[in-house]
C-alpha cells in the first residue's frame, strides 16, 4: 500500500508498508537547501507522531544523495532548521532511520548519511567531505560522527584531502554497512524491517576505533604539508582526530565554532569564488545549444614533451590516437616517450594493467601525414615557429576531412594567422595545453576569428572530457593567461629596478602562497624565449614606455636559466642559490638610469603584482578576450600556480 506526502517543494514521502520513504529532489544536485531541511524536518516529525510508521528510509532523487550544504547560502541571514539541527533531529529519532545512498552523499550530505542508524549505498556512490575546498570544516558533526564510525586515521584522511570515496571503500572502513545488491530501494526496505522495533545505533554514542597515534599525526603533517598556507585541512584534521579523546559534544561545540570562523574568512569566501567560477567558465556565450562534434579517433603532430603529454592526456580519455612526426626515428622516440609516461601512470598506480593495456593498444605514431585521413581532429604540438605550423596545416588541409577540426597548441603565435592560410579556416581552433599537459588542468580553448561555434564547442567538449579546466579565450598574443604573465614579469622587472632583488620578490609572493615566485618560474621555463619575443617587438617598441633591460644583459651573459645553469639564480647540483653576479648585474643597470634603489617591503610587492595583473586582466575585458573576470581567475589557478585560496589574480585584486 504506497501513500504519497508532500512535506515541501523539494521533499516527498511515501509510505511503503509501516516504513516512510523520504525522497530529497531539489536539481540537480540536492543542496540542502533550506526548503529541503524545512521539509526534512517535517518528514522526521511525521514519522515521530504517526504510529503506522516503524522506519524512515531517506534517500535522494537524481544522481545525488545530497551534495552537501547550499553553498548559494552562504553570508546570507540564517534560515532555521539549520543543517546541523536537521542531523540533529535524524540522529535523536527513536525509529530506525536508513539513508539510501544512491549518488553523491558529499559534506552536509555524508553528515545527513552518518546520522542516521545505518547506512546502505548504491555500488556506484561516492561519499566524501570537501568542505576543505571551500575553505571550511565539515559543520554539521562531520569531523565527531566520521571518525566514530571509521577511526580517527581514515577520518583525518577524507576530511584532510576533501577526496571522496567509492562505495566500496566506504564499505571496508564501515562508513556504510552495505551496498545494495539489487534495487537500492528495496535493499533499504529490507534493512529498515530488520532493524524496526530494536534499539537505534547512534553514532554519536560510538567509540572511536583505535588508530595509531603516531601514524594519525604522520598523515596529518603529510596533508598538512601539501595544503601550504591554508588553514581549513589542518583545523578539520585537529577537529578528526579530537574524537578519539574529546566527548561528542565538547567536539561538536569545538567544530561548530572553527565552522563559523572558517564560513566567513578571507579564504573561504576566495573558494567559493572559485567554485562558482569554475561553474560559470562552463556556461560560454553562443555555445548554449551548439552540439559538438562526435570524435572517435584523434592525431597529434609533434611528439615532443608537449605532444606526448597531450597524447597520453587523450589516450587516458580512451581516445583511439595516431602520433604523427617528421620522420621514423622520431615517430617511433615519440611513441617511446607516450608509453614511458604510461609506464609511470601504471607504477604509480594511476591505472591498472588493463587499462595500460588498452591505451598502449589504441596508441599508432607514424612519419606518414597522410595516415592522418581518418582523424576527427588533429592537434599540433610542433616547434612554436609560424613557417612550421602553416607548412604543416597546409599538408594536413590535403589530408584530413573537411569537417574534421585543426586545432594548434601554439602559446604566442596567431591562430587566425595560420587559419587563414588554409583552405577551411572555419574548422581551426587553438587548444592551449600547458606543460606537463597529462597532469595540468587548464586547457585555454582558442575562439579563432573564422572558427565555427561548432568547431569551439568540439574543443572545449574534448577539454572536459580529458577531464581539463577548458577557458575560452579570444585571440591576442599570449591569449589570456601568457598575457597576465606578460603583466607580472613587467611589473616584477620594474621592481628588481626600483630596489627589490629577485630572492626578495620571490620570497614575498611564495609567502603569498604562490608556488614560485616568478624569477624561479622565469629560471624554470627559460629566460630565451621571452628574450626572442622583447628582440622581435624592439623595433616597435613605444620609446616612452618603461623598458627594463636587466633580463637582456642577462642572456646576453649566456644565463638563461636553469637549463644553463644560470639565470636570476645560479644551479649548482640542481640547487637554486643568490648569485652576486646578478645583484651586480642589477645594481649597474640602475646606476646606469641614475636610479638609486630604495627597500620594498613584501606587501608593496604583493600589492604591485597583484594589481599589474589585474590591470591586464581588465585590458583583456575590455578586449573582450576574457569574458568574464572569474574565467582569468581560473587561468591563473590552474596554469600559474596562483593559490586557489586567494581567489586568482581579479578576485584578489577587488578585495
Ligand atoms: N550548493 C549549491 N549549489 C551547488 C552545490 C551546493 N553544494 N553543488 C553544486 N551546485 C550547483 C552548481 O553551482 C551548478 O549550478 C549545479 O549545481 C551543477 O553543479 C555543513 C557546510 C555534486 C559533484 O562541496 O562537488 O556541506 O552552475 O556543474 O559536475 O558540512 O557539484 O548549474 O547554476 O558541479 O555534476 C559541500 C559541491 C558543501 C559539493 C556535481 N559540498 N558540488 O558535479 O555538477 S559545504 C560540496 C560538487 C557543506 C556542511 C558544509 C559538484 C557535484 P549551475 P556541477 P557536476
Amino acid at each position: 500500500m504506497t501513500t504519497s506526502l508532500t512535506f515541501s517543494d523539494t521533499v516527498s514521502g511515501k509510505a511503503e508498508g509501516d516504513v516512510l520513504v523520504v525522497t530529497l529532489n531539489n536539481p540537480p544536485v540536492n543542496a540542502a537547501s533550506a526548503e529541503l531541511r524545512q521539509g526534512l524536518w517535517r518528514a522526521l516529525d511525521h514519522a515521530r507522531s504517526d504510529n503506522a510508521v516503524s522506519a524512515v528510509v531517506i534517500t535522494g532523487a537524481g544522481k545525488s544523495f545530497v551534495a552537501g550544504a547550499d553553498i548559494k547560502e552562504f553570508g546570507k541571514p540564517q534560515v532555521d532548521p539549520t543543517l546541523p539541527a536537521v542531523v540533529e533531529k535524524i540522529e535523536a529519532s527513536e525509529k530506525p532511520v536508513i539513508a539510501a545512498i544512491n549518488g553523491v552523499a558529499l559534506g552536509g550530505g555524508c553528515e545527513i548519511a552518518l546520522a542516521a542508524h545505518a547506512r546502505i549505498a548504491h555500488s556506484k556512490a561516492k561519499l566524501g567531505f570537501p568542505e576543505v575546498k571551500l575553505g571550511i570544516v565539515p559543520g554539521a558533526g562531520g569531523t565527531q560522527r566520521l571518525p566514530r564510525l571509521v577511526g580517527c586515521l581514515e577520518a583525518v584522511e577524507m576530511i584532510g584531502t576533501g577526496k571522496p570515496v567509492n562505495a566500496e571503500k566506504a564499505f571496508g572502513i564501515g562508513l556504510i554497512g552495505a551496498i545494495a545488491k539489487g534495487d537500492l530501494l528495496s535493499d533499504a526496505l529490507a534493512l529498515a524491517q530488520s532493524l524496526k522495533g530494536k534499539p537505534v545505533l547512534r553514532t554519536s554514542e560510538r567509540i572511536a576505533p583505535r588508530s595509531d597515534q603516531a601514524t594519525v599525526q604522520n598523515t596529518i603533517a603529510k596533508i598538512t604539508l601539501k595544503a601550504k598556507g591554508q588553514m581549513a585541512p589542518g583545523e578539520a584534521m585537529r577537529l578528526a582526530a579530537s574524537a578519539s579523546t574529546l566527548s561528542f559534544t565538547q567536539g561538536l561545540s569545538d567544530e561548530r565554532e572553527t565552522f563559523l570562523r572558517l564560513r566567513d574568512s578571507d579564504q573561504a569566501k576566495a573558494l567559493r569564488h572559485v567554485f562558482f567560477a569554475e561553474r560559470d567558465a562552463a556556461k560560454v556565450d553562443g555555445l548554449e545549444h551548439v552540439e559538438p562534434l562526435p570524435l572517435n579517433k584523434i592525431g597529434v603532430c609533434g611528439l615532443g614533451l608537449m605532444g606526448a603529454g597531450i597524447a597520453t592526456a587523450l589516450l587516458s580519455a580512451g581516445y583511439e590516437l595516431i602520433g604523427y612526426e617528421r620522420d621514423e626515428p622520431a615517430a617511433e622516440a615519440g611513441k617511446a616517450r607516450i608509453l614511458d609516461i604510461l609506464g609511470k601512470n601504471l607504477k604509480s598506480g594511476r591505472i591498472d594493467q588493463a587499462d595500460f593495456e588498452r591505451q598502449a593498444a589504441n596508441l599508432a605514431t607514424t612519419a606518414k601525414l597522410r595516415e592522418l585521413a581518418p582523424c576527427d581532429l588533429v592537434i599540433e604540438a610542433v616547434f612554436d615557429d609560424m613557417t612550421i605550423k602553416t607548412e604543416l596545416f597546409q599538408k594536413l588541409d590535403l589530408v584530413i576531412r573537411s569537417d574534421a577540426i585543426l586545432a594548434t597548441n601554439t602559446s604566442y603565435l596567431d591562430p587566425d594567422a595560420l587559419a587563414a592560410e588554409t583552405a577551411h579556416p572555419e574548422r581551426v581552433i587553438g587548444l592551449h595545453f600547458f606543460s606537463p599537459a597529462n597532469i595540468m588542468r587548464l586547457v585555454e580553448v582558442v575562439r579563432c576569428a573564422q572558427a565555427t561555434p561548432q568547431a569551439v564547442a568540439t574543443g572545449f567538449a574534448l577539454a572536459k572530457k580529458l577531464g581539463k579546466l577548458p577557458i575560452v579565450t579570444g585571440v591576442c598574443e599570449g591569449f589570456i593567461g601568457n598575457s597576465i604573465f606578460s603583466a607580472y614579469r613587467r611589473e616584477a622587472e620594474f621592481l628588481l629596478e626600483d630596489g627589490a632583488l629577485p630572492q626578495e620578490i620571490d620570497a614575498a609572493m611564495e609567502d603569498y602562497g604562490m608556488a614560485m615566485g616568478p624569477f624561479a618560474v622565469f629560471d624554470l621555463a627559460g629566460l630565451e624565449i621571452a628574450w626572442a619575443r622583447r628582440k622581435r617587438e624592439a623595433p616597435t617598441r613605444d620609446p616612452e614606455a618603461r623598458y627594463v633591460d636587466i633580463a637582456d644583459r642577462l642572456c646576453e651573459a649566456g644565463r638563461l636559466g636553469q637549463k644553463s645553469g644560470r639565470g636570476w639564480y645560479s644551479y649548482e647540483a640542481g640547487k637554486r642559490t643568490v648569485d652576486s653576479a646578478v645583484t651586480e648585474m642589477i645594481a649597474q643597470s640602475r646606476a646606469a638610469k641614475g636610479i638609486t634603489p630604495r627597500a620594498i617591503a613584501s606587501e608593496e610587492i604583493v600589492k604591485r603584482l597583484i594589481g599589474a595583473m589585474a590591470d591586464e586582466g581588465k585590458t583583456l575585458l575590455d578586449k573582450a578576450i576574457a569574458a568574464r573576470a572569474s574565467d582569468i581567475d581560473l587561468v591563473m589557478i590552474n596554469g600559474y600556480g596562483f593559490p586557489a585560496y586567494r581567489g586568482g589574480p581579479m578576485f584578489a585584486a577587488s578585495r
